[in-house]
């Protein structure tokens, strides 16, 4: 399958779907082009028109040609077949981009349960658990180490953008609405996530799904 068939990107509320969002900015940073089919997850006909699409009934979901791929880490991997800069070129820094993404992609549940994705919100300090206070604390230690040992000079937490970034990404939306102080090289790699035109498009998109005030 190569990169030039049609890629069809089935997502969430651009507001509420963590998940949707690590595929779709994989996507957008590799420079490739998708359609989109963004569906509403709190209606009732939700689920039904999702497993129209993705047998798991969960959103992201991938359709390439006669191929279909869901869920958003074997998302991102598919992405990094068609586009390998996905990944960082050394494969040390491979491997543990890797195991940061796999980290987040099965961990965290503390943050996911009481600091969920709501980029129109402001919340400071709320849902601030002892079991996410050591979720914040781990995440804060993987961005620092690998800004430390892998960044090299760029801006992202191996460098260049990776999969890792766009893994970790909702935890930015996360951060901000929580009001989350940070050590500066986190902060630094927030604010280059914040700077990304893609990131941009996806709260103005958050940001629209709101109607008018
Ligand atoms: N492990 C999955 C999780 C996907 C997931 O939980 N998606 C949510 C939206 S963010 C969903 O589809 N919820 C609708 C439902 O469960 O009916 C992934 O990485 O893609």
């Amino acid at each position: 399958m190569s990169a030039s068939t049609t890629l069809k990107l089935v997502i969430g509320d651009r507001n509420y779907s963590s998940w949707s969002l690590r595929p779709w900015l994989a996507a957008r940073q590799a420079g490739l082009p998708f359609e989109e089919v963004c569906i509403p997850l709190r209606n009732a006909g939700s689920k039904v028109h999702i497993l129209k699409h993705s047998p798991s009934g969960k959103v992201p979901c991938l359709i390439h040609g006669d191929t279909v791929v869901w869920d958003s880490l074997a998302i991102c991997e598919h992405l990094a077949e068609l586009v390998p800069s996905l990944w960082p070129a050394d494969r040390r820094a491979r491997s543990e981009a890797r195991s940061v993404s796999a980290e987040m992609h099965s961990g965290f549940t503390a943050l996911r349960q009481n600091m969920g994705m709501d980029i129109r919100a402001s919340k400071p300090f709320d849902g601030r658990t002892s079991a996410a206070e050591a979720d914040i604390a781990r995440i804060v230690a993987i961005w620092e180490n690998c800004r430390s040992r892998f960044a090299a000079g760029g801006h992202f937490l191996f460098g260049d953008f990776s999969i890792a970034d766009a893994m970790y990404a909702p935890v930015v939306w996360r951060f901000l609405t929580h009001a989350v102080a940070l050590p500066a090289a986190s902060q630094a790699w927030v604010e280059a996530m914040l700077a990304l035109p893609a990131m941009r498009e996806w709260q103005a998109g958050a940001l629209a799904e709101a109607g008018p005030a």
